[in-house]
């Protein structure tokens, strides 16, 4: 139902996204876009070009006094590190960083210098990402869907996040209080510290993100094929990221270690006839299906592959063995890739409520979102008798 497409260099002119597929009718202005810009140029452990950046939202098409029309929506943020790049005459970058595109970008398309990978590569296109993010969000806000991220680990230090149930407003809330977007505070101090000496020590961390999505309808996705799967879908779309490597949904990783009984969310009855969990470790998720519990999603980032200090490398003009030269970067990006993870999640998510929902405005949206089963039992028409396939064959 939706598909956009960003453009544009880490230190080029401006970057650029088109999202296409947007109901016309939803209310959206540039500060809903910025705020989540502005969330992720912060954080602890950034290097120094979030010092010269503001990205701000310009839309240049499909919003029209402050509503979506249905038209493919523009988006334009610029770099203002541009303005010291026009007119340099750029150094020569033979030796490939390991763990970055340098290598591979440049065998793909044979180019004939390593910056021409990094430049698309580079982690500076997120910036779009949320942008586009930003939107799907504000029409699952429309819903009553929100979604909230926050950092769970930086290296080995990790967040104490054992309140049972979890409230999780509340912990998005201290994750913004955070330096580093974790909402543990003992954890955070100890983050930082580990943040400070990797900058001491010459080196970067990484870390794991947890976004989840409350208020959920049940039901969304699908278990009839696996490109329907949402839990394929969400994988695909949050290991997409710069530097994410690995995707978990809920505890998946921890439930490997444990027996079935002592995994699965037992079902039961609440007071107003509603299916209900008393456990979430299937991080909201049945057969690529919403349950209806809170959707947890994690992603495992690795340390950022531009190090102060060198690696073993090989320098691609000459064919002598190499070590890595420094080009600014960050130390630990990953208290400011929450927001980045959160608008991967939020695109899925919008996209597939429009594919369950149809409709070309807010308004049909809302009249068949009104009408969708939550898993209440009186919805149920199970006929409870015995039945027959009915194929003939052979
Ligand atoms: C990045 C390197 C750094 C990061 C950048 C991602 O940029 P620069 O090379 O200009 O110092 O700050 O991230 C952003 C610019 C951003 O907006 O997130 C990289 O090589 O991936």
């Amino acid at each position: 139902m939706l598909r956009f497409l960003t453009a544009g260099e880490s230190h080029g002119p401006l970057l650029t996204a088109i999202l296409e597929g947007m109901p016309a009718g939803l209310e959206l202005s540039a500060e809903d876009v910025n705020e989540h810009l502005l969330r992720r140029q912060q954080g602890y452990g950034s290097g120094g070009r979030m010092q010269i950046e503001q990205d701000q939202v310009q839309f240049t098409g499909g919003v029209i006094a402050g509503k979506t029309t249905g038209g493919p929506i523009s988006m334009l943020v610029h770099n203002r590190d541009w303005k010291n790049w026009a007119e340099r005459d750029i150094a020569p970058m033979p030796t490939p960083r390991p763990g970055h595109a340098d290598l591979t970008g440049t065998i793909k398309y044979d180019y004939d210098d390593l910056r021409l990978a990094l430049e698309r590569a580079s982690a500076r296109e997120t910036a779009m990402r949320v942008a586009v993010g930003a939107v799907c969000r504000k029409l699952l806000n429309e819903f009553g869907v929100e979604i909230g991220g926050y950092v769970r680990s930086i290296g080995d230090i990790e967040a104490n996040l054992s309140d049972e149930p979890p409230d999780y407003p509340a912990r998005f809330a201290a994750a913004e209080e955070s330096e580093v977007r974790c909402p543990d505070p003992d954890a955070s101090v100890q983050m930082q510290e580990a943040i400070r000496q990797v900058k001491i020590d010459k080196d970067t961390l990484g870390g794991i993100i947890e976004v989840v999505v409350l208020n959920l309808p049940p039901g969304l996705g699908s278990h009839v094929h696996y490109d329907r799967r949402l839990t394929g879908k969400l994988a695909a779309a949050v290991c997409s990221v710069q530097s994410i490597k690995g995707v978990e949904i809920g505890s998946a990783f921890e439930n490997t270690r444990k027996r079935g009984t002592q995994v699965h969310d037992e079902i039961y009855l609440d007071d107003s006839g509603t299916l209900c969990r008393h456990t979430n470790r299937a991080g909201g998720l049945e057969g690529g299906m919403t349950t209806g519990e809170p959707l947890i999603v994690r992603a495992a980032m690795k340390p950022i592959s531009t190090t102060l200090t060198p690696l073993g490398s090989v320098n691609l003009a000459t064919g002598e063995p190499d070590q890595t030269t420094y080009e600014r970067s960050d130390f630990c990006a990953t208290p400011r890739a929450v927001p980045v993870i959160e608008a991967m999640v939020s695109i899925v998510m919008a996209d597939e409520l429009l594919e369950k929902l149809g409709g070309d405005t807010i308004a049909e949206l809302h009249t068949r979102f009104d009408a969708l089963r939550r898993g209440k039992i009186d919805e149920f028409k199970l006929h409870n008798t015995e039945w027959r396939f009915g194929y003939v064959y052979p």
